[in-house]
């Protein structure tokens, strides 16, 4: 089972962080991932910090996961919008389950599962990944 995990967080789109330009490796799947490797699961991970939608799209098609694994909070909310509807409106990637999780998830779960999640994942994702 080919497992892609990732964040929606855009450098190019954050005005604010490009004049503080101190740039942060996404540590919640970092651990998610390292976590997975333990019980033999393999992940992937792409960091989409320096990436841009077109990049990741490309990226989306050639790797075409059965699961992608995406890290929200509330200011990727909106590229989780057109990313999960480009993936339901994408034959290739028909059968790409799509699971998130990370700190916006709690507060709209609900909006999330409306915007094409499978699955919420509130907290830690242990035993989730277990199930796996
Ligand atoms: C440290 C930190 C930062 C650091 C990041 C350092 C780093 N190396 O990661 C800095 C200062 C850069 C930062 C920036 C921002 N932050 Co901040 N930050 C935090 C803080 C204090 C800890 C985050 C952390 O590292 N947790 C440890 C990791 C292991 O946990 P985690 O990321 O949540 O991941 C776990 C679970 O969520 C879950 N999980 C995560 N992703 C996924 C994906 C899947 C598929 C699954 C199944 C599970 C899953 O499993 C992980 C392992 O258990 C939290 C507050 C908190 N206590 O959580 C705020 C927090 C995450 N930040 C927040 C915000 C708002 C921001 C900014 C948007 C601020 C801004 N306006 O610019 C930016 C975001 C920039 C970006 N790139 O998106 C908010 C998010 C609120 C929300 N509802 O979305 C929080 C919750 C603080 C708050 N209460 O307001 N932040």
């Amino acid at each position: 089972m080919k497992i892609l995990l990732t964040h929606l967080y855009f450098l190019e789109e954050d005005k604010a962080e490009q004049k503080i330009m101190k740039p942060y490796p996404p540590m919640g799947l970092l651990y998610i991932a390292a976590f997975a490797e333990k019980n033999n699961i393999k992940t992937e991970i792409i960091d989409n910090t320096f990436s841009n939608k077109t990049e990741f799209k490309k990226q989306l098609n050639n790797l075409n996961p059965d699961v992608l694994g995406v890290y929200l909070n509330f200011k990727t909310r909106r590229n989780f919008i057109e990313i999960s509807k480009y993936i339901r409106n994408n034959e290739n990637l028909k059968n790409t389950k799509i699971i998130i999780g990370g700190p916006d998830v709690k507060y709209n779960a609900e909006k999330y599962i409306l915007h094409n999640a499978d699955i919420v994942v509130i907290g830690k994702a242990k035993k989730l990944l277990l199930i796996l």
